[in-house]
């Protein structure tokens, strides 16, 4: 009797243990906030369908959670960054945040992230500082001072004594043009003149202007994802190149986005970056080929790898904990993570939590009639930031 009794029960609790994952199969939730229509939709666009890639090949479970990805278009306002990080935390409970398309729409969302205790996953913006702003902060995009001084050596390499830089005037801008003073001047060469261009108005003539008028041996070129075409156009009505000034600048001007509308005047261009679509590696080879496919079509530029190689760290870092979603433990499980990227190899540094990832010179050539930046050396292991 008593043994029955036992072995009912013991039924009983089996039936009951079973019943619980189809009733309670726990949903993981990643929110990203990008932006989505605006002067920077094309980040928002790249980045959402790179998170989306790594999803379709990896698959939504992860540790035996279900990963759910949540969408939000902050139309590049950082006001509408930070509510809308408020709602993702408060009212969908993310695990995670991410996203972020520009310096300032990060920085907004860093006290939102320190507290709630949740990590964020920067997968665009690119200024030095943001990551130190908030301990919940990672980076799996880039940093400008990491972008930009290799194509400083370069030019200090390679003959070239006098540049003049024209960046955009906010953090990404600053970084870019304090990076490359400092390793050019290291290096023996001189910045004559440094040029500040308003972020929100792409108009650069009278800067061309200024920067032709003082003969430098080269012009150094950064603004963001989304204006590089208009900024080129620019430089070649302004026949800068026809007056012996040599145009460089980060890949961020010849952005893989926009790189084949801008025309042949651009081959020949060198540039320094951390992604070109054009990466010779199978890894790189297989993400472009599904990228192309998974889109209709768009290439796949480096703001897509901040978000595939971000959704990679996310489902990395649940599968240390295994799938155990406290913030502190997730973001301590991120923490000196490497792996084989479409970018190649890259990692997040321990201590700053901040990438670590090789840069590589490129020059824009055509193959099989498309406009490419080809790499042709590499600068291994730069950390983006100390
Ligand atoms: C930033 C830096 C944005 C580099 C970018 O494109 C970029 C930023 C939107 O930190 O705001 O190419």
């Amino acid at each position: 009797m008593l043994r029955r009794q036992i072995l009912t029960g013991v039924g009983a609790a089996a039936l009951a243990l079973a019943a619980v994952p189809a009733l309670a199969q726990e949903t993981v939730k990643v929110g990203l906030i990008l932006p989505m229509t605006g002067p920077s939709a094309s980040t928002g666009r790249q980045i959402e369908a790179g998170a989306r890639l790594w999803m379709a090949q990896h698959g939504d479970m992860v540790a035996g959670k279900k990963i759910q990805l949540i969408i939000k278009d902050d139309t590049g306002a950082a006001d509408q960054s930070k509510r809308l990080a408020t709602e993702l935390v408060v009212n969908d409970k993310v695990a995670v945040l991410g996203g972020f398309g520009l310096t300032p729409l990060a920085l907004s969302v860093g006290p939102v992230a320190t507290q709630a205790k949740v990590p964020a996953v920067i997968m665009a913006a690119g200024t030095s500082t943001i990551v130190a702003t908030s301990p919940y902060f990672v980076r799996t995009s880039f940093t400008l001072p990491q972008n930009t001084a290799p194509m400083a050596q370069w030019s200090a390499a390679n003959g070239i004594k006098t540049v003049v830089t024209l960046v955009s005037d906010y953090g990404p801008g600053l970084d870019s043009e304090k990076a490359f003073k400092a390793e050019f001047e290291a290096k023996g060469g001189k910045v004559i003149e440094s040029l500040r261009a308003p972020l929100a108005t792409p108009e650069f003539a009278a800067f061309l202007q200024k920067a032709k008028d003082l003969k430098p041996d080269a012009l150094f070129l950064f603004v963001p994802s989304g204006q590089g075409a208009s900024l080129m156009k620019q430089v070649n009505e302004r026949e800068l190149a026809k007056a012996g000034i040599k145009i460089i600048g980060t890949g961020d001007v010849t952005d893989d986005d926009q790189l084949n509308g801008m025309g042949d005047a651009l081959i020949g261009m060198i540039t320094s970056h951390n992604y070109s679509a054009a990466h010779d590696s199978p890894e790189n080879k297989a993400y472009v080929s599904a990228f192309l496919k998974a889109t209709n079509n768009m290439r796949p530029n480096f703001m897509s790898v901040g978000g595939y190689d971000g959704m990679a760290l996310i489902y990395k870092a649940l599968d240390k904990t295994k799938g155990d979603t406290d913030g502190a433990k997730l973001l301590d499980a991120m923490k000196g993570v490497s792996w084989t990227s479409p970018r190649g190899p890259m990692s997040i540094d321990a201590t700053t939590r901040d990438i670590t990832q090789n840069v590589y010179i490129r020059e824009v050539k055509k193959v099989d009639g498309q406009l490419y930046n080809v790499e042709f050396a590499t600068i291994a292991n730069v950390k983006g930031s100390n």
